[in-house]
């Protein structure tokens, strides 16, 4: 070899770095010089965050190492392909970095195969549709107002128009519980391809095993959209549908399981290719190199035992809320929670539409969503109730003893919406009560 290349080679090699470490903010600093209005609005997102409770139960507040990885030059980055099979140069750490995302997804999940690349949620499951459906192909999924998701075949989706969603329901005044006789039927009268279970607001568990007597019956695949619930699955604090015998399970990162936007699709070893080819080069170019190195950060922390602790505490945390609710005159669909999250019909608790609930509680920096409750008469943006949850809550440190202060402000704010002084006083109680309890990231 010459000289001058040896040399080179040697300047170069990764234990004698070349590049200066850069000061952890001076990145944000130049952007505070070069674009303050940018820089403005991240502040304030940052305050507001820090300022009140976030309940959105799909929420969360990711750590610092994620957002380190989120935020580096990974970013600058092409990898189309799969470590090892990649169309461009220079993967030796993008390689390095998918395959610890890869075999750190396997080893909490207990999957055969994980595909890490999706972009979020809804090309997850589009990727899935796509992998394993013909146009006009049959998905038995669950009524969006009772739970299901958007991409779960709502009309208004690309994928409610290319494939044939049959929605099932839930019993909400027997615990929202699901009549798998009722779903059997259906099953052997619309001979599905796909049984899909998994939620957006369903406050309880499934049971995976009737989901795979139904599929089984018909001879079709197995999928648990599991997003909001993954990391209390990967904590081991609720059911995994892997375990029984599920065929395909997807998750978004960045809800319970406090990654970065991003998500995971776990199958059995015989799917690996139909669902890696779904997702690249059928769905997607680059992957996001920077969101795939913080969900590795995010599958590691996962591994540790006080992830499961926090898990525990998520849970203990929604059935302390829930309850504390419920005796201030909250009426909970389904009747309470097994999972971190819970709807209350506004109209029946309160007299009041989700959208008023939503913007009273904004009021005194207690952040939840509207939501359409299960066969809902008003419509998406004036539905019924509201959801709530617990995550990003107990990720600030909160326990039981605090969730009952919330309840407590949410239902005297609720119910007093027209007195504005006492919401004033709510809010200066709200705001300085979250003071004591650090944002990871910010404090
Ligand atoms: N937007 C997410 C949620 O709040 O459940 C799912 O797409």
């Amino acid at each position: 070899m010459p000289e001058k290349k040896q040399k080179q080679s040697s300047e170069h090699s990764s234990s004698q770095p070349f590049i200066r470490e850069i000061p952890e903010n001076a990145n944000r600093e130049r952007l505070l010089q070069n674009d303050p209005d940018v820089f403005a609005a991240i502040r304030g997102e940052e305050e507001r965050e820090r300022r009140g409770i976030e309940l959105i139960p799909s929420e969360n507040y990711t750590y610092p190492e994620v957002l380190a990885a989120n935020g580096s030059i990974l970013t600058n980055k092409y990898a189309e392909g799969y470590p090892g099979r990649r169309y461009y140069g220079g993967q030796e750490f993008t390689d390095r970095i998918e395959r610890l995302a890869i075999e750190r997804a396997q080893k909490v999940f207990g999957a055969e195969h994980a595909n890490v690349q999706a972009l979020s949620g809804s090309p997850m499951n589009q990727a899935v549709y796509l992998a394993f459906l013909k146009p006009g192909d049959t998905v038995l999924g669950m009524d969006l107002s009772h739970g299901g998701h958007l991409t779960h075949g709502a009309p208004v989706s690309h994928m409610g128009k290319l494939f044939t969603f049959v929605r099932y329901k839930t019993d909400p005044e027997n615990a929202g519980k699901i009549d798998f006789d009722a779903l059997m039927k259906t099953a052997l009268e619309t001979k599905p391809k796909i049984v899909l279970c998994g939620y957006t607001s369903y406050p309880r568990d499934y049971d995976y095993e009737d989901f795979k007597k139904v599929a089984d019956a018909v001879g079709a695949i197995t999928m648990a959209d599991i997003s909001h619930i993954g990391g209390l699955v990967a904590a081991g604090v609720m059911s995994n549908p892997l375990a029984s015998g599920f065929d395909i399970v997807t998750t978004t990162t960045h809800k319970s399981l406090r990654g970065p936007r991003g998500s995971l699709i776990l199958c059995k070893a015989k799917y690996a290719d139909v669902i890696d080819k779904s997702v690249f080069p059928g769905l997607q170019g680059g992957p996001h190199m920077q969101t795939i190195a913080a969900i590795a950060v995010a599958l590691g922390k996962a591994l540790a035992p006080e992830f499961k602790q926090y898990a525990e505490q998520v849970l203990k945390n929604a059935r302390a809320l829930a309850a504390r609710l419920a005796e201030n005159g909250a009426t909970l669909i389904t009747g309470g929670t097994d999972n971190h999250m819970m709807v209350i019909d506004t109209v029946k608790s309160f007299g009041i539409d989700g959208k008023q609930a939503e913007i009273i509680l904004d009021s005194v920096s207690i952040t939840t969503n509207k939501q359409i409750i299960p066969d809902d008469p008003n419509p998406p943006l004036r539905p019924s109730g509201i959801r709530l949850g617990t995550p990003a809550a107990t990720t600030r440190g909160m326990k039981e003893e605090e969730m009952i202060r919330i309840g407590d402000w949410m239902t005297a704010a609720l119910k007093h919406f027209r007195d504005d002084r006492l919401l004033g006083g709510i809010r200066r109680d709200v705001e300085a009560f979250c003071r004591r309890y650090p944002v990871p990231g910010l404090d």
